[in-house]
Parts: C-alpha cells; structure tokens; sequence
C-alpha cells in the first residue's frame, strides 16, 4: 500500500531526521511537513507547510487535503524550556495532541505516531531498569503532559479504535538537528564545547546517570513500530524503550580517549539537575523487543566517534 504521510513539528532534532528516513522510504512527494519555523533550507522535491500545530482549522484543512495514512506529531516543548512557560508548554504539548487525535479520527488517518518521554515517570518510579508499568508520579510540567498524553492515546484506542503508537523516548543524541530546552541536552553541548574549547561546564553533576539513545536508533524503532502489524501492538500508551545509560563523567572519559586534554567541570545548582534525579536512570523494555523486534545498535564508543567527526566537519 503506498503512504502518504504528515509530519506536525518536522522541524525538530526526531522531526529532522524521521522526515529524512520516511522521504527515503516512501518518496519525498509523499512526506508532507509542516512546522512553524520555516527550515534553514528546503532540499529539492520536499512538501513543506508553515503552519502552527495549534491552528485546529488549518491541520484539518491539511489533512482533507493531503488523506494521510500516517501522521506523525512532533511538535513539543522540551522538559527544561517548560519549567519556565508551563501554560504554553500545557497548552502546546496537549492541545496539539487532543487536535491530532480528534482530526485523525474525523478525517480517517490510519496511523498515528505521538513521542512520549522518559519524563513521563517520577520520583517513586524506580530508578533501575524502570518497568513497562509502575508507579509514574511526574514532577515537571513537560513529565505532566507526557504522562496525561500517554491516558489520551489509549483512550483514544479503546474508544475510536484509533491506531497510535508511541515510544517513550531517552536523552536523544544527533548532530544534524540541535535539541533546544531539553534536560539530556549536556549529552550534545558537550561534544560541541569539547571540539570548540576543549573544555565543558555540565549543568549536570558527574554521577546522574540517565537513559540516552543515539538519534539513528531512535528513528529505527521509530519506524519498527509503525510498521509492526497492529495484532502486535500490545500497549497503546507508550513503549518504554532501552539502549544506553551513562552519566557526565562516563561521556567526558569516552571523549578524553578522542581529546586527549579535554577537561570537564561540574556547574552546582542548576534547575535542570532536580528534574534529571526525578527520572530513571536506566529503562526496561522487553515489550519493545517482543513485539516489534527493537534492539538498540550504536554504544556510547560509537557515538563519540560519530558526534566528535561530524560535529567537526561541520564547524
Ligand atoms: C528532555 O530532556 O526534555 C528530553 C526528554 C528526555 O524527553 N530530551
């Protein structure tokens, strides 16, 4: 069956790359994309729409348009960008998501993807290898909206028999597209500071360890569960989703192997440490493996290569 496929917030640090993946797979005339900044350029054959998520009408009008068979939500106000603007941050990262799913319904999308978060979970989750389901007690406002996110997909499953699927994302590491106002940000800026100045302040101290994923691995799963067949879709709230876990002071070693002389120091205080010791620090996903085959590929070695190489090249 040929996709024709919607990406809301395709701009991001997963819009960018997830667009790149479906135009390969499905051609770019058939990924459209929309995002309220215009991108820095627009490549030859690609579909995109200016267009703010919030703007119902002109999502509707988008999707009457265009029929998608998929759509893809991306647009969201990161956990640390939140804390500061929490009514915006509700408002984007809800009513974007309560638009999509009553617009998916209406117009008869078949497929929706939504990205939750390792912020969906709480203090009194537990910390290591942190279950599918336990106790989620979110601390953050982007947590809040991640977690009430999550009950409104498998609402909208069980009530409108809607096909979503969801992956609670880690700490994501890419270099095409710079994240903005996330608290696993440190894990990009790094790279950048070491390259640049050999020396980098972490806002995080050298022990929090927490959940993280090079960008390629999270477009695959991405793409792994949109095409898993929908009798193996067992949650319809939010995949937890594994790969890595390190802390400030295991990447400045993994980059002191690459710069030798690159110094590291430790910034006390800052916000988004008390958000980071409310998350996990490592993630269970047998369902994920189980039911759409997710195995992560790239370890933290391989990252610092790729990170140090193309962020060098690209200065
Ligand atoms: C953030 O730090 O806010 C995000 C996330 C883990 O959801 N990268």
């Amino acid at each position: 069956m040929s996709e024709t496929i919607i990406i809301l917030g395709a701009n991001g640090q997963i819009g960018t790359e997830l667009a790149t993946s479906l135009r390969q797979k499905h051609g770019a005339e058939n990924v459209i994309t929309t995002d309220i900044k215009e991108p820095d350029f627009l490549d030859k054959g690609v579909v995109f729409y200016q267009q703010d998520v919030l703007d119902k009408q002109s999502v509707e009008e988008l999707f009457k348009k265009h029929q998608p068979t998929q759509v893809y939500l991306m647009a969201a106000m990161l956990s640390a960008t939140a804390e500061n603007y929490p009514e915006k941050a509700w408002d984007l990262n809800m009513t974007s998501l309560l638009n999509v799913l009553d617009l998916a319904v209406k117009t008869k999308a078949n497929k929706v993807f939504w990205p939750s978060s390792i912020g969906a979970f709480g203090p009194n989750s537990p910390k290591e290898n942190t279950p599918q389901y336990c106790t989620m007690d979110p601390q953050t406002i982007y947590g809040i909206s991640k977690l009430a996110g999550e009950r409104l997909c498998e609402y909208y499953y069980n009530k409108h028999n809607l096909d979503i699927r969801s992956i609670r994302y880690p700490g994501l590491i890419s270099w095409k597209t710079i994240p903005g106002g996330g608290t696993t940000d440190y894990a990009i800026d790094i790279y950048k500071e070491a390259l640049e100045k050999g020396h980098y302040e972490c806002f995080l101290s050298a022990d929090t360890e927490l959940p993280m994923l090079y960008m390629d691995d999270a477009v695959r799963a991405t793409l792994q569960l949109m095409e898993a067949p929908a009798e193996n879709i067992r949650i319809r709230s939010s995949y937890n989703l594994g790969g890595l876990s390190f802390a400030p002071k295991d990447i400045a070693k993994d980059i002191q192997k690459e710069i030798p002389g690159f110094q590291i120091t430790y910034k006390k205080n800052d916000p988004r440490q008390i958000i980071a010791d409310s998350w996990p620090k490592s993630i269970e996903d047998s369902y994920a493996q189980e039911d759409w085959g997710w195995k992560p590929e790239y370890p933290l070695s391989a990252i610092t290569k790729i990170m140090l190489k193309n962020i060098g090249s690209k200065k």
